[in-house]
């Protein structure tokens, strides 16, 4: 089974956000596997964001994932990676589709929201970065077989 990591920024938590976006990963089927409500350290910010560390919007990024609480999670299911991202939405809420938690809720691009890996590698590399081997639980929920053929 795909694993994906999920954030909720900070101003998706100020905001009152935190069960809209896993009732929504819930009611699409996907199983939750990890969460915390974690302030974050500059260190981790910037690992975390390492892609984007020569971009002139890095330090405005950093500062404001460590300025207030997030909450990590990691969702798993069939295709959870993909899947995550269309249920997120475009990286600018703007151009983000009715319907997604960014098209729904976000207005601008330095404020969308929450965060979901963009591929598994990806995936794999940060659910390391966020998480340790036993704050991760592998269970099958009982639904299972009604989500899937299998
Ligand atoms: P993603 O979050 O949809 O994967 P990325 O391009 O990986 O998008 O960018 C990471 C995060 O950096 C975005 O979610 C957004 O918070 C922030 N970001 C990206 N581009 C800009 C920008 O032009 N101005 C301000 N923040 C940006």
């Amino acid at each position: 089974m795909e694993r994906t990591f999920i954030m909720i920024k900070p101003d998706g938590v100020q905001r009152g956000l935190i069960g809209e976006v896993i009732a929504r990963f819930e009611r699409k089927g996907f199983t939750l596997v990890g969460m915390k409500l974690m302030a974050v350290s500059r260190e981790l910010a910037e690992k975390h964001y390492d892609v984007h560390k020569d971009k002139p919007f890095f330090g405005g990024l950093v500062e404001f994932i460590t300025s207030s609480p997030v909450v990590a999670m990691v969702w798993e299911g069939e295709n959870v990676v993909a899947s995550g991202r269309t249920l997120i939405g475009a990286t600018n809420p703007i151009s983000s589709a009715p319907g997604t938690i960014r098209g729904d809720f976000g207005i601008t691009i330095g404020r969308n929201l929450i965060h979901g890996s963009d591929a598994v590698e990806t995936a794999q590399r940060e659910i390391a970065l966020w998480f340790t081997e036993p704050e991760l639980a592998s269970w099958t929920p009982a639904n299972h077989g009604w989500l899937y053929e299998d």
